[in-house]
């Protein structure tokens, strides 16, 4: 074995979006396309050798290769140790988990997340700082001026070595240590949560269909709810990870996980739906015919908290998207802790966790979670849900009611112009920009606008400044309507409209949501010019 200096050329657009790297398979089948890039992120580690690094993905095609490239080259790098999940398996809060337990320098975690997969898909590629969180702006942006300099890599020629089998092995002087994927994160999870009680809400008859999407979380959600607390055999279904998602789309939301909404809907319907993505971190909860807005589900899980053991003391605070409803804010005001408003990544959740200033977070994008690791965890929404279902006694839909009668309702909706040309998205989000100073006192579809800006956040714990983060035009009443651009896809650009109306009175919670936002929805077509702009007369996906 020897260590060996590749000369290389720097490749356009490695620029870390939302959650890491994202391209095509094919993008990054190119020679030399991820190693450039773990060389650029390798060499703004101060002080990571001998250190252990953790290494895992979400078994999506390419997954395989790109974990034996990614060792060689930490090999290279002088790591001490690498804890692979078994088959380069790791859920993206297994990663963050495993970082945190194992008291790991870094991970890398290999996903593109709810992107498809299979070799016309997408692949992706994040770093994890020792928080077992993604890494902030400031080292995403150092790894980017570095891709466009790199001149060498460094690299091991050792062969490849097997990734499915538990125990160690060494590449140069580095011990690749193969770790089950499921076992530490089951571990957090028992800590969390009143096990006890979902056992005997499972003896007692309660049915549930937990979709895997054909993706990561399949193996966690079989090994927890099946095995450790008792659900039936069936109950996780699609719950073997394949390497194309089996052709569909892992992104747990009604559209694209159509299948467990009609589940839900049928005469027949288990007590309790719930899906998972490509990596596992985003998570979607039905009751009987019933789906749960992710805004509404991180208000309601706020407001019981207590229920679950690790909670049982109250929680420090909430954080939310800048585009996320409301809804939580009112229920962390009621609490009497603070409520935080970041923008669009679970990046930016992480100070606030480090600093005990909040203990849950959530996004408008199926993304739940809290203090326990440092991402977005799908299986830990699903099994809190549990555990709020199991002491309550009520059914999903009385919660979500109960929760709307108590603070009332945020009617919410995301609507998406998917794969439209990047230049005509520019030009929209740069007409929005424009119009920003005189929008303010215009009374649009019977709204008065109060105030219209570009969304700047600055971290109250380091006080780094993140700008233009979204569009926003805020009614008097307390309705919005959000513009921005998706980091995290993979071919022209994606508008995203987020559209959001406070409605206190009980009498009127009963609206249909896209009927109940139509004005709104109205103003954000003209505003934007969408329809001009793009040639689009209606959204592609509405959440
Ligand atoms: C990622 C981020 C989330 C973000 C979502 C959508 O999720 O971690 O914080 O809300 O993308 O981002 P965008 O609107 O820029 O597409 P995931 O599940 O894709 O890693």
């Amino acid at each position: 074995m020897t260590i060996v200096t590749h000369t290389t050329q720097p490749f356009d657009g490695q620029k870390p979006g939302t959650s890491g790297l994202r391209k095509k398979v094919t993008v990054f089948q190119q020679p030399g396309y991820l190693e450039n890039f773990v060389q650029a992120l390798f060499d703004g580690l101060e002080g990571a050798q001998g250190s252990t690094l953790v290494v895992g993905g979400d078994g999506r095609f390419h997954n395989r290769q790109a974990v034996q490239t990614i060792l060689r080259m930490a090999a290279a790098h002088g790591f001490g140790r690498v804890l692979l999940g078994r088959g380069g398996i790791l859920s993206t809060p297994a990663a963050s988990c495993v970082i945190r337990a194992r008291g790991a320098y870094g991970g890398i975690v290999l996903s593109a997340s709810h992107n498809p997969g299979g070799p016309d898909g997408d692949f992706g590629i994040k770093y994890n700082v020792g928080n077992g969180g993604p890494a902030p702006e400031k080292i995403t942006d150092g790894i980017h001026a570095r891709t466009q300099q790199i001149t060498q890599y460094r690299i091991s020629d050792a062969a490849d070595i097997d990734i499915d089998t538990l125990g160690e092995q060494r590449i140069e002087q580095m011990v690749v240590e193969v770790i089950d994927p499921v076992a530490d994160y089951a571990a957090l999870m028992a800590e969390c949560f009143d096990f006890g009680a979902i056992r005997q809400l499972f003896a007692s008859g309660f049915r549930m269909r937990y979709d895997a999407m054909w993706a990561v979380g399949g193996p966690y959600a079989k090994a927890l709810i099946e095995g450790v607390l008792g659900a039936p055999a069936g109950t996780v279904v699609n719950a073997e990870p394949k390497e194309d998602f089996g052709g569909l789309h892992p992104d747990p939301n009604p559209v694209n996980a159509e299948d467990l909404i009609a589940h839900m809907a049928a005469d027949d319907a288990p007590d309790f739906g719930a899906a998972s993505d490509g990596d596992a971190d985003r998570n979607m909860i039905v009751g009987r015919n019933f789906p749960v807005a992710p805004s509404d589900s991180l208000a309601l899980l706020a407001a019981h908290a207590t229920v679950a053991p690790r909670y049982a003391g109250g929680i420090a605070g909430i954080a939310r998207s800048m585009p996320t409803s409301m809804a939580a804010d009112r229920v962390a005001a009621a609490l009497g802790v603070p409520c935080y408003e970041t923008p669009t990544g679970w990046k930016f959740f992480g100070n606030l966790l480090d600093a005990g200033k909040v203990t849950l977070c959530g996004e408008e994008s199926y993304g739940t979670g809290s203090d326990h690791v440092r991402e977005k965890d799908g299986l830990w929404a699903v099994l809190f849900w549990l555990n709020v279902l199991a002491a309550t006694g009520q059914s999903v839909e009385q919660l979500v009611r109960a929760n709307w009668a108590t603070y009332g309702r945020n009617y919410y909706s995301r609507h998406d112009y998917e794969g439209i040309e990047t230049a005509a998205a520019d030009k929209l989000m740069a007409g929005l920009r424009a119009q920003l100073p005189q929008l303010a006192g215009q009374v649009l579809e019977g709204r008065r606008v109060k105030q219209a800006d570009d969304f700047g956040y600055v971290d109250p714990v380091d006080g780094s400044q993140s700008a233009k983060q979204g569009v926003r035009i805020l009614f008097d009443d307390g309705s919005r309507v959000v513009f921005r651009l998706s980091g995290t896809g993979t071919e022209g650009a994606t508008l995203r409209v987020y559209l959001e109306r406070y409605e206190p009175s009980v009498d009127k919670q009963g609206e249909d949501t896209q009927a109940a936002l139509a004005p709104l929805i109205t103003v954000a077509r003209s505003v934007a010019r969408i329809a001009e702009l793009t040639g689009r007369k209606t959204p592609t996906v509405v959440t």
